[in-house]
């Protein structure tokens, strides 16, 4: 029931952005008051490169920094590692950028190069997957981990008869972002679900091979998997592609968070019926606009600091510098169709 609200409120959230976007069409107005004498230059860190998820909300901080006649640039290692990360923030602190907008492989190794870079006087965002708070002024988070968690579990328990053995394919073993939704997703099975039984939890470091290597593995270790939940985008889609072509296809469930674009084909043909995500390009826009507002010195990042996002409107900081961009949204059949990314 209550899913069925939160679904309702976010269909609402995401036709209320729509509808902003549009209204906001041809004004710059908002948000764009920055004068601050700032170096507005802001370089994009994703965990890596080749992730549709992370072209998409890079895109939409180029679009925000464009807005607001900054400097944008994205940069990025193949690998989704905190170490290939590293290098990448010593350049930006040794560049002198403005803000360096990240989403961390690890939520402490790469602490060190962004104090170092934070020292130089970049200011530091996190978004998407969280360092430790202490590493980074604000932190750009896509929706509650309690709500991404449970909007998960709901998905399976409603695809399995909320019984039998399921497993996670995750991205990277030390990746904040998946890590913090696990232990939550754990919990909530373990309150809510006592027939669900999670067999194993693999990792397919977000990338596509290992990811589909992991599914096939899964699926030989565990005879008797119901289903599995991937909170990886790249994670569900190659595990679709494997189960597409599977005898589990229709037999396995799968479900977790994915892009539209990616899982339009598997929920075409039957491999996946419903999946969850956010908005990434509201996330990439939101972090810069974050972004922005630091190196104007409008926030701190303190809590009840406030701040304009463009056409997103006004954000406020909340506890360990946190910002919230809103719910989780559910991709179902029906509504696939009324995405593009
Ligand atoms: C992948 C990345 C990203 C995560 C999404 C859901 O693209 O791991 O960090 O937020 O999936």
């Amino acid at each position: 029931m209550k899913f069925i609200n939160r679904r309702t409120a976010a269909l609402t959230a995401l036709a209320l952005t729509a509808s902003l976007a549009l209204t906001a069409c041809g004004s710059d107005d908002e948000g764009d008051s920055g004068n601050g004498g700032g170096d507005a230059s802001v370089t994009f860190l994703p965990k890596n490169l080749g992730n549709p998820y992370f072209d998409t909300s890079d895109a939409g901080g180029k679009k925000a920094v464009e807005e607001f006649g900054g400097k944008f640039e994205e940069v990025g290692p193949d690998t989704a590692t905190p170490d290939a990360q590293v290098p990448f923030i010593n350049t930006a602190a040794q560049q002198g950028v403005g803000a360096l907008v990240v989403s961390a492989n690890d939520p402490k190794a790469i602490c060190d190069a962004l104090g170092e870079a934070s020292d130089a006087g970049v200011k530091i965002v996190t978004f998407d997957s969280d360092t430790e708070a202490d590493c980074r002024d604000i932190y750009v988070n896509q929706a509650s981990s309690e709500g991404i968690a449970k909007a998960q579990v709901d998905l399976i328990a409603k695809q399995i008869g909320d019984a039998g053995e399921i497993a996670i394919l995750s991205a990277a073993a030390n990746a904040t972002n998946q890590n913090a939704w696990i232990e939550l997703m754990k919990a909530e099975l373990e309150a809510n679900h006592p027939n669900i039984k999670l067999v194993d939890t693999v990792y397919g470091d977000d990338d596509d091979q290992t990811s589909f290597d992991k599914t096939a593995a899964l699926l030989q270790s565990h005879p008797n998997l119901k289903g599995i939940v991937s909170p990886t985008t790249v994670g569900i889609a190659a595990a679709a592609r494997y189960l597409s072509t599977s005898k589990s296809k229709g037999k396995v469930a799968l479900t977790g968070l994915g892009t539209p674009n990616q899982m339009r084909e598997y929920v075409k043909n039957g491999t996946v019926t419903e999946f969850a995500l956010w908005n990434p390009e509201d996330l990439g826009y939101l972090a810069a606009f974050a972004a922005k507002a630091l190196i104007d010195g409008d926030i701190e990042g303190k809590k009840g600091d406030t701040f304009e996002a463009g056409k997103l409107g006004e954000y406020t900081v909340g506890d360990k510098g946190e910002v919230l961009l809103g719910e989780p949204f559910v991709f179902t059949a029906e509504n696939i169709d009324d995405f593009d990314f």
